[in-house]
């Protein structure tokens, strides 16, 4: 970064963030990417529209005291990072595991805002969750950490205001705990949370959406570069709900999917993953990828491995922040992988992207690819406040176009900004100026 004004923010950043290198990674590739926007364009510094950006509009820290199965009294931490309302109420996921503290909800925070603006509809930039670890917990137990981080909760969102949603071990199971409990302390029965059941308000195809999207995301990404997933090698990470329907997609698109993978190993199955079983282990039993051997014997289960070591055309990241480093993008480059598409946040170190763009891989980035999931979360909102519900076909329709969109604007702000093909600088870019003028309209606030 040579913009002086630009590292000043960035030492500002730091140092009244100590100890939250997620967060410092996550603002860093913005402001890293903002730089010839506000060498065009010097009323985003005049203004002080990337001091405000840079700082969430409300961080709220709670206590999360429940009773487990042996009676004991647990106390976990809870969040919620009210990030940027400049072009609609708070919106983000939460994510429940034993990882979480201020700096990771401050990072999917903040690549929130940007995430949200790409998917053309209106949506502020919002991130919660705690360190309770849903593992190996009985339902009974998610239930009574649920309605009591609810209880908390409940006071700092509403359907207008902040609707939260899943992410990391917040599936269906704990946002039905979570709206039980919002419904029965605030009486009202509103959209306050998305990725609901279907009965109970939920939107027809949200589990499916951040998966399909990423797959719609990168099938245009390979379009534009005159290739397509048919008849491609695919490798996943990860086996949770964006895993899972990453890999249902990119199969109806053309590819082979040869691996999923759980934060103890990896399966490679050269046939192909078989999806039925992935499911039954994951969405029904909460089980482990390694029981995928007793489905498919003709496996092979890699305990501590990474896939990035198996040999695949297309890489999709469904896992975690930060899973691929330097050393794994160069075994990717090296094994003829040409594209990786982000359904995880932050997957890839900044040494990583550098391995991506030096050797001319196509990289769709997280904001722009993983955009369908929260995109849906949007049309569950519309639906909630129109009382109505469009079908399956309807909202993936939708959520194709919206895809469409976005690659669109991460392209076309590539090229405007003298980066044609760089997908990462085109999503911030596009993303940051429709806040931007939005902050620029209310002045100082
Ligand atoms: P799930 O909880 O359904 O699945 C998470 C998967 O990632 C599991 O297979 C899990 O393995 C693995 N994983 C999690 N943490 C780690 C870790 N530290 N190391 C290795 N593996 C890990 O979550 P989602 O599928 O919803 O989320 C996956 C990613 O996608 C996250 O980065 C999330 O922020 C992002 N995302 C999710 C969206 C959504 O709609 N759900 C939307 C956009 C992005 P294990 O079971 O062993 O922990
Ligand atoms: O990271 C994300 O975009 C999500 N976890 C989905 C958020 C949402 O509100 O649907």
């Amino acid at each position: 970064m040579k913009n002086e004004y630009l590292k000043k923010l960035m030492a500002t950043v730091e140092k009244r963030n100590p100890g939250e290198p997620e967060f410092h990674q996550a603002v860093m590739e913005v402001l890293e990417t903002l730089e010839p926007v506000v060498e065009k364009h010097p009323e985003y510094i005049k203004s002080g529209v990337l001091e405000m950006i840079v700082e969430p509009e409300r961080v709220i820290k709670f206590r999360v005291p429940w009773v487990n199965d042996d009676g004991e009294v647990v106390v976990n931490r809870g969040y919620r990072v009210q990030f940027n309302s400049a072009i609609g109420p708070y919106k983000g996921g939460l994510r429940f595991h034993p990882s979480v503290y201020e700096g990771i909800i401050k990072f999917l925070g903040f690549e929130q805002i940007f995430k949200n603006s790409l998917t053309t509809l209106p949506i502020g930039g919002g991130k919660g969750g705690s360190d309770f670890d849903p593992k190996g917990k009985s339902d009974g137990e998610v239930m009574r950490f649920c309605q009591s981080f609810m209880t908390e909760l409940c006071r700092h969102i509403g359907a207008d205001t902040d609707v939260p949603a899943g992410d990391i071990g917040v599936g269906g199971r704990e946002i039905g705990y979570m709206f039980g409990q919002y419904k029965r302390i605030r009486n009202e029965f509103t959209g306050v949370l998305t990725g609901k059941g279907l009965t109970y308000g939920g939107s027809l195809a949200r589990k499916e959406a951040t998966g399909y999207g990423l797959c719609y995301y990168t099938e245009e990404m390979l379009k534009a570069n005159g290739k397509s997933f048919k008849g491609t090698t695919v490798v996943i990470s990860g086996s949770g709900n964006v895993a899972i329907y990453a890999c249902e997609k990119a199969t109806q698109l053309g590819g082979k999917v040869v691996t999923v993978s759980d934060s103890n190993g990896y399966v490679y199955d050269p046939d192909g993953i078989d999806l039925n079983a992935v499911k039954e282990i994951k969405e029904v039993k909460r089980g482990r990828i390694k029981d995928y051997l007793n489905y498919r014997p003709g496996a092979k289960y890699v305990e501590g491995g990474v896939v990035w070591e198996v040999k695949c055309d297309i890489a999709l990241p469904c896992a975690t922040q930060n899973e691929i480093n330097e050393t794994s993008a160069k075994l990717l480059a090296e094994n003829g992988c040409y594209a990786v598409a982000e359904g995880a946040n932050m997957p890839s170190t900044p040494e990583a992207i550098n391995v991506y763009f030096a050797n001319k891989m196509l990289y769709g980035p997280a904001k722009a690819a993983n955009a369908g999931g929260v995109a849906t979360s949007a049309l569950e909102m519309s639906q909630n406040s129109m009382r109505y519900s469009w079908t399956f076909e309807e909202v993936d329709a939708k959520l194709q176009g919206i895809m469409k969109d976005i690659f669109k604007q991460c392209d076309d702000a590539s090229k405007e900004y003298g980066m044609a093909g760089n997908y990462m600088a085109g999503a911030n870019i596009a993303g940051f100026l429709k806040v931007a003028n939005s902050m620029l309209a209310y002045g100082v606030c």
